[in-house]
């Protein structure tokens, strides 16, 4: 009882503003800062304690950030256990929380404790929940921690309240939590600890190669910025047989600028680099987003023209590599190596992987719990989102492997050891903008490849995307990967139609689950053919 009053007193100064209803989607709660978000940053906190306890006392994380949105919006997400997204039955208990009133709040925990945690070992008191969390750079953060805290304090939670953070640092954080006394612990829970797994694993994967030229990476004036000039201060650097990294939009002291005319989703939408950057013909770029999960690559050639490497080269590249190494360590055989895309992947990235590269492919809804759920089927599965949303996740069958296969050369011996460092290089908890790169550049340098190289692999089919408002979106139910409609009834027919009309024409309609909009996605043999497509299954779904 001592419990539920202070839950309801606490709640006090963060009211449950009227008329709104709040729901867990595949970005967490995310809104303007300003209109409730602190109550249901309160609410999350109760999501957290209860999860903890669900899993035995484990680590739950909470970020505090909104991502590529514009600086006024703010957001929050759970991380589970092993740090990834929130298991998806309890987004709806979180998705409840949000929505409870404040007189309401000791009342609901009663209940969702009486639900959830049934089991004899859920009941023993004497051990406290236990809770990480961080924030992003925006303005509204304070005000939401402080919300945050509110709740856990009224739990008697046990934090650590990390201050500023990526949101794969985060991740990072969670999983070292929680696997400092397994097998295969993840690391050091701390920013130092992050920084040096990744710096070290970076010389290792090199393994003494050159990286030409140099790297200019846009941190959408985000919390990127400062966490890319601290690992920088681990990671060696040109002189040093290393790389040369020029940081770009790493502006967090004015707080409009985030996202603003930079960042991944800005290079992502409106295919073109930052008006504010300067970068010369062929030289590398790449874009971070607002919480440094997402990259994006690209360059102009010397007709100035843009070019883009998004998150379909990435997975290309890195698949690639890996599957490579582990042909010339002699492994290649033993490992099951395959990608994880969505709708989205370009059809040229997809015909690549399977034709050329002889990988196999999955298909999975949009959404990056859906991929890393996919990703966890091969020995080696590498997932991106075309948007630049992804990693590399090793399971114990191909990390024994590497271990513990003899080299029977100098060269299996190399091969073997840049495999081994990849699986501390790659952030497997979650995508990581930091990591993605590194293991980019990596893959690059053991190419010897350029952009261009990089570009002239596959040449991507000309596509559109468009957003199109409806009255309810809701009313677009997608299935088969989100590939196919099945209701509205009929409009798949026609979509289909159109499709049959259309040279290399692939398209389809799927309602957003981040926005309150559907999206319309066409590639075809011709620009032209492709924004065809894409009017045409817009008239569909309008
Ligand atoms: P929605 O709004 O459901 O299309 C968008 C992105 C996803 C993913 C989520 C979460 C596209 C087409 N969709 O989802 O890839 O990143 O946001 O942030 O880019
Ligand atoms: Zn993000």
């Amino acid at each position: 009882d001592e419990v539920k009053n202070a839950l309801v007193q606490n709640a006090a100064p963060y009211p449950l503003p009227e008329g709104k209803r709040f729901q867990y989607g595949t970005a967490g709660f995310r809104m303007k800062a300003d209109v409730g978000l602190d109550h249901v940053v309160y609410a999350v906190g109760i999501v957290a304690a209860l999860r903890s306890k669900r899993r035995n006392e484990a680590t739950i994380g909470v970020m505090i950030t909104a991502s590529h949105n514009p600086a006024e919006d703010n957001g929050v997400k759970v991380v589970d256990p092993m740090g990834d997204m929130l298991e998806q039955e309890w987004e709806e208990y979180a998705t409840q929380l949000a929505n409870t009133e404040n007189a309401l709040f000791g009342d609901i925990y009663e209940k969702l404790t009486n639900d959830l945690l049934v089991d004899p070992v859920h009941q023993v008191h004497t051990r406290k929940s236990k809770v990480v969390f961080a924030r992003d750079t925006r303005a509204s953060g304070p005000h939401l921690i402080k919300a945050l805290k509110a709740s856990l304090d009224a739990l008697h939670v046990e934090y650590t309240d990390y201050g500023i953070l990526t949101t794969p640092m985060l991740h990072h954080m969670v999983r070292c939590h929680n696997t400092k006394n397994s097998p295969r612990p993840f690391g050091e829970a701390s920013e130092a600890g992050y920084h040096k797994k990744m710096a070290n694993a970076f010389k290792k994967a090199m393994y003494g190669r050159k990286i030409k030229g140099h790297l200019t990476v846009d941190c959408a004036n985000g919390v990127g910025g400062p966490k890319l000039h601290d690992l920088l201060k681990y990671l060696p650097n040109a002189s040093n047989d290393g790389i040369d990294i020029k940081v770009v939009n790493d502006d967090v002291i004015k707080p409009e600028a985030l996202n603003y005319e930079c960042g991944a989703d800005y290079v992502k939408t409106k295919q073109r680099a930052p008006p504010s950057s300067n970068a010369v013909p062929f030289e590398r770029c790449c874009s971070l987003d607002g919480d440094a999960d997402r990259i994006v690559y690209y360059f102009i050639d010397d007709n100035k023209e843009f070019h883009l490497l998004d998150g379909d080269r990435i997975a290309t590249l890195a698949a690639n590599f890996i599957a490579d190494q582990a042909r010339v360590a002699g492994i290649g055989d033993k490992l099951k190596i395959g990608v994880v895309q969505t709708a989205y992947a370009n059809g040229a990235s997809t015909e690549y992987i399977q034709k050329v590269m002889k990988l196999p492919v999955d298909c999975t809804p949009t959404g990056v719990k859906h991929l890393h759920h996919a990703a966890k089927r091969f020995d080696i599965g590498v997932y991106f989102e075309a948007n630049g949303h992804g990693t590399v996740l090793f399971n114990d069958n191909a990390i024994d492997i590497i271990k513990g296969h003899d080299p029977q050369s100098p060269g299996q011996k190399h091969a073997l050891e840049s495999l081994d460092a990849l699986i501390d290089l790659i952030n497997q908890a979650v995508g990581d903008a930091f990591s993605d790169m590194l293991l980019t550049e990596v893959a690059l340098a053991h190419r010897a490849w350029s952009p261009q190289d990089w570009m002239n692999t596959y040449i991507d089919l000309p596509n559109k995307l468009v957003r199109v408002v409806v009255p309810d979106r809701n009313v677009f139910k997608a299935v088969d990967a989100e590939r196919r409609l099945e209701s509205p009834a009929g409009a798949q027919a026609r979509i289909d139609h159109y499709v049959n009309l259309t040279n290399r024409g692939r398209a389809f309609a799927r309602a957003s689950g981040t926005e309150d909009a559907v999206r319309v996605y066409a590639e075809a043999h011709s620009a032209r053919d492709a924004e065809k497509l894409a009017n045409q299954v817009a008239e569909v779904v309008e």
